[in-house]
């Protein structure tokens, strides 16, 4: 994020787009409600009608995946009204004539049938972004998750810049992401392209730094990224194909999308080991599994969404008689055993390492993450007195050579698997508010589970379940090319009548057994959030009820959970 979770409050307007805060971070959402209860306008751009719509001043209820028509068309509007901050553009900005040109052809008009939205609405969210003077974007997964999302954060970054919303106390553009410490993952360098603190593995410097730090050759290849895995298991030849998978802290076989491609890599994959607190879909296929500590049981430190590093402290022993090690005394064993000791003593050894290597988070000492509770990075001094940065971008300084933003000129374009007569109706998936993720940990929760259940629920809109003949409750198939799922039928007017949705938390009613494995080509994340479908009836509901109730024993019981123990059946 450009700036800190805690300035969202004194935003004067919130442009939320794609991102259901109230279900996926209440603690987040809670800051929106103050913006609003202080005055702040809001505009919800999502095809459902979220809670954060129930409260907006404008809702643009779009057509799913045409958020870059949208935007385009928005930006269309703020340069036809002279609502552009031409002094942040001239002084701060390269790009903009080449940007106007393309938005040309974007009138609200040119894009009403693709995006479902009426022009004036456009004009008024146009008007409403640019004339605030203190405008914050938030987005998630309903940009994300998309074949084309990098240009989509591209398009809003244009936004921002046009209107000088950058580089200001309560401005800026907010990825809110998802779990507590993804973030984390990335800014320690859990990615294939990047050592700790975004340092290239491309840039031979960077190399001969870790390499002299770590004292072993490095390479400088990028790796393969985890959604191209089963594209690297069955089809490329010997020489490069992926033969061994170490799983950790991912549960695959449930999130990923195709699943029966997911199937076929992880069934003829030669070694499976999967590190994990609990037993998930993945360890069916695992060869060893490597049972590790839980977030109360080790210490750490995570970073949350707005760059801030914070630190977690072990509360409670792990049971006397399991065999469990922390995450990080797993991977020093293994790297020892496999012949370069790792000999660390705790994890603030492990932390002094790290920010002693990255220049961004030289000064986020454990006494500064003490004494403060939260240092946003960049931190570059360990001055007791430099707290770190809570928004980017001071004085319109951008991180480019230049130091400049650029602007982006992009073309909307349509998603991968649109509906078609065989499969009529968008499949869109997304979260749950009782349950998280694969579900292993809130699964393995009784209480959860008495409040909700297997296979889960399928959101359509009631003049939809009307034509079906499907009632509320009613256990239907959902089928897309690829695979099929039940969900129980839950008529809502919050969805339009053109797409369907499911919440990719559930084991027998796994969503991503319709969806898509198409890509983004920049951050290889899958269009989880569209792909066509059909919902069909089904007759015996009774016979689909015993079905639901006996796959759900069946994964129960491959996971190790006592099917007497826990709450209610599905
Ligand atoms: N309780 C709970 N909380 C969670 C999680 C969980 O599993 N359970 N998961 C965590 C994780 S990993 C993440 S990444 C975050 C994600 O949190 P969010 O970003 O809120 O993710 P989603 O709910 O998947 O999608 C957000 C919204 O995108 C909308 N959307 C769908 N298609 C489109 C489109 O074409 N355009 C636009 N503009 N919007 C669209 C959906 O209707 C949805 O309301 O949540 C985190 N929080
Ligand atoms: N259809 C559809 N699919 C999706 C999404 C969607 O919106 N729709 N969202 C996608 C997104 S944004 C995400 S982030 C992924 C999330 O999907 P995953 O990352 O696969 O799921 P999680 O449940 O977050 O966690 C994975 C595993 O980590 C384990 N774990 C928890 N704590 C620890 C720990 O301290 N150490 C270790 N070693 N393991 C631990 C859990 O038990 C679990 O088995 O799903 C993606 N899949
Ligand atoms: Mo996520």
């Amino acid at each position: 994020m450009s700036n800190g979770v805690h300035e969202i409050e004194d935003a004067k307007l919130l442009f939320v787009f794609g991102y259901n805060g109230a279900d996926s971070h209440p603690i987040v959402a809670r800051r929106i409600v103050r913006a609003k209860r202080k005055g702040a306008q809001i505009i919800c751009v999502d095809p459902r009608r979220i809670e954060t719509a129930r409260i907006a001043d404008l809702h643009l209820q779009l057509k799913n995946g045409s958020n870059l028509a949208l935007v385009n068309a928005i930006a269309h509007v703020i340069i036809e009204e002279g609502l552009t901050d031409d002094k942040f553009i001239a002084e701060h900005s390269h790009g903009f004539d080449e940007f106007k040109d393309l938005c040309q052809k974007y009138s609200p008009e040119a894009v009403s049938e693709i995006t479902q939205i009426h022009p004036d609405d456009i004009r008024k969210a146009a008007r409403m972004y640019a004339t605030s003077g203190q405008s914050m974007i938030l987005y998630g997964m309903g940009v994300c998750q998309f074949a084309q999302a990098v240009n989509v954060v591209k398009g809003l970054a244009n936004l921002a810049i046009m209107t000088g919303n950058f580089g200001r106390w309560g401005v800026g553009i907010g990825p809110v992401r998802g779990q507590n410490n993804v973030q984390g993952a990335c800014d320690m360098g859990a990615l294939p392209n990047a050592y700790p603190g975004y340092q290239n593995v491309t840039v031979p410097e960077i190399q001969a730094k870790f390499e002299k730090a770590w004292g072993v050759p490095l390479s400088n290849k990028v790796g393969i990224p985890l959604t191209q895995v089963p594209h690297y298991v069955l089809h490329e030849p010997p020489e490069k194909k992926i033969r061994a998978y170490y799983v950790f802290g991912e549960d695959p076989a449930q999130s990923d999308p195709d699943l029966a491609e997911v199937r076929e890599s992880l069934e003829s994959l030669e070694l499976v080991i999967l590190q994990d607190i609990f037993m998930n879909r993945t360890g069916q296929y695992a060869d060893v599994v490597l049972p590790s500590t839980g977030w109360n049981e080790h210490d750490g430190v995570y970073s949350c969404c707005d760059r801030g590093f914070q630190r977690i402290r072990k509360v409670i022993e792990p049971p006397a008689d399991a065999d469990v090690l922390t995450d990080w005394e797993i991977i020093s064993r293994i790297s020892t055993a496999m012949g370069y000791p790792m000999k660390y003593h705790n994890t603030e050894e492990i932390w002094n390492e790290v920010i002693a290597l990255c220049p961004s988070f030289v000064g986020a000492t454990y006494e500064k993450l003490e004494k403060y509770g939260n240092i946003q990075w960049p931190c570059r001094s360990t001055d007791m007195s430099d707290r770190g940065t809570s928004f980017l971008h001071k004085d319109g300084k951008f991180a480019n050579p230049d130091g400049k933003a650029k602007f982006s000129s992009i073309d909307w374009q349509p998603p991968t698997e649109l509906e078609n007569s065989e499969y009529p109706l968008i499949f869109s998936t997304f979260r749950e508010v009782g349950h998280y993720s694969a579900r292993t940990m809130t699964g393995n929760c009784r209480l959860l589970r008495n409040l909700e259940d297997e296979p889960g629920w399928i959101w359509m809109h009631p003049d939809l379940c009307q034509e079906l003949g499907v009632k509320h409750g009613e256990l239907v198939k959902a089928i897309s090319k690829r695979g099929f799922c039940l969900a129980r039928c839950l008529p809502t007017d919050r969805v339009k009548k053109q797409a369907v949705y499911m919440s990719y938390q559930w084991w027998v009613g796994a969503c991503n057994e319709l969806t898509i494995a198409a890509l983004d080509p920049i951050s290889n994340t899958p269009e989880y959030k569209y792909c066509a479908c059909r919902v069909e009836k089904i007759k015996n509901q009774l016979w689909a009820e015993k079905y639901v109730r006996e796959e759900y024993a069946k994964i129960r019981q491959s996971m190790g959970i006592d099917n007497k123990k826990g709450g209610k059946a599905a």
